[in-house]
């Protein structure tokens, strides 16, 4: 292959374990997963599917938002920040938030944030409930004060993931409508705005896949971490999701998207990067689940570092290199 170009900024101190010898996955789990414990606070249930950046803040290089259930079993999201990327000063507070229209501000519940830099602004986007789950959106720069702008979309919705720069001029943003409970379905849809406030130019990116050609991804599929830009397309790590007869399976794939035009599917993985396997995926408040909402990246190596919630519960990494991940997915594609 022709030498990959990444981008984004050199991060030669993102979290990293190599490869264990004799591994052939090509990601690789950290060994002291999980490096967010459920009862990291002395109010959380359960700390998971979360989302960091890189964020100089002080002795901190990388700040988060965080999926925090608390003992009331209310999903809400918390800031944090850390030195390391493994070891996270979590914030006991829910994540203030001003600004919104007090219609839009009512909180029902927040659950999944992506975070999104574009510029010296990180876009948060998460599952924000007002009247079924709907795409809440605010910005912030400091991760101190965060301004919450209007719901990007109509119930129902999940899943909302922004691009890190414009496309065609405007901010671009993968979603997932969905129903009120616990989705038997679900396409990527892709999505822009002039402004941050109305979304349009809808486009369907790809349905869940055919049982016979992958089943981890057959029932329903959503946006992961925010999409890496390569020279090869967009890199977009998603969750797929099986029903067993036990109940529901999420796993995590990759495919690639056309630079432009993202709707436009490149190449798709037929295996599953990563699948609930470790007792810390396998058992939990909701058994079965990987579900990866973020990730670092150093362009200059190719290391990737993916944050996924497990079964629910707690926080795990797991690790690769983009050039063979990328590589893997076209030579591993359904499509
Ligand atoms: C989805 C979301 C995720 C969760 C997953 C498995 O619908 O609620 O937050 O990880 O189900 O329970």
């Amino acid at each position: 292959m022709k030498e990959l170009k990444i981008s984004g900024a050199p991060l030669p101190n993102m979290p990293w374990e190599d490869r264990p010898e004799g591994a052939h996955d090509i990601l690789w789990r950290y060994s002291a997963n999980p490096v967010i414990p459920r009862n990291l606070l002395p109010t959380s249930n359960s700390i998971f599917n979360s989302a960091v950046v890189p964020f100089k803040k002080g002795e901190y290089n990388f700040a988060g938002v965080f999926r925090v259930d608390d003992t009331n079993r209310r999903m809400r999201m918390h800031v944090g920040f850390s030195k390391d990327g493994i070891n996270w000063d979590i914030d006991e507070r829910d994540v203030p938030m001003e600004g919104a229209d007090p219609e839009v501000a009512r909180v029902e519940y927040r659950y999944d944030p992506r975070v999104t830099q574009i510029g010296d602004t990180f876009y948060v986007t998460w599952c924000n409930g007002y009247f079924g789950p709907t795409i809440g959106v605010a910005w912030t720069k400091d991760f101190e004060t965060f301004h919450q702008v209007e719901n990007a979309f109509l119930p129902y919705n999940r899943n909302g993931v922004m691009f890190p720069r414009k496309i065609n001029g405007r901010f671009a943003m993968l979603s997932r409508p969905s129903d009120t409970g616990h989705t038997a379905f679900g396409d990527i849809f892709y999505s822009e705005s002039p402004d941050l406030e109305f979304w349009g130019r809808h486009r369907h990116v790809m349905s869940p896949a055919k049982f016979e050609d992958s089943a981890w991804q057959c029932m329903k599929i959503g946006a992961g971490p925010v999409p890496i830009e390569t020279s090869e397309g967009w890199l977009l790590i998603y969750h797929g999701v099986l029903r067993s007869c036990n109940g529901y399976v999420y796993s995590f794939g990759s495919a690639l998207l056309d630079l432009n035009e993202p709707w436009k599917v490149l190449a798709r993985s037929g295996p599953y990067l990563l699948s609930p396997q470790t007792i810390y995926e396998l058992t939990g408040d909701v058994p079965n689940v990987t579900f990866p909402c973020a990730s670092l990246h150093d362009p200059e190596t190719g290391r990737i570092a993916i944050y996924y919630g497990c079964a629910d519960t707690c926080t795990g990494l797991a690790f690769g290199y983009i050039p063979e991940i990328v590589e893997w997915t076209k030579k591993n594609s359904i499509i």
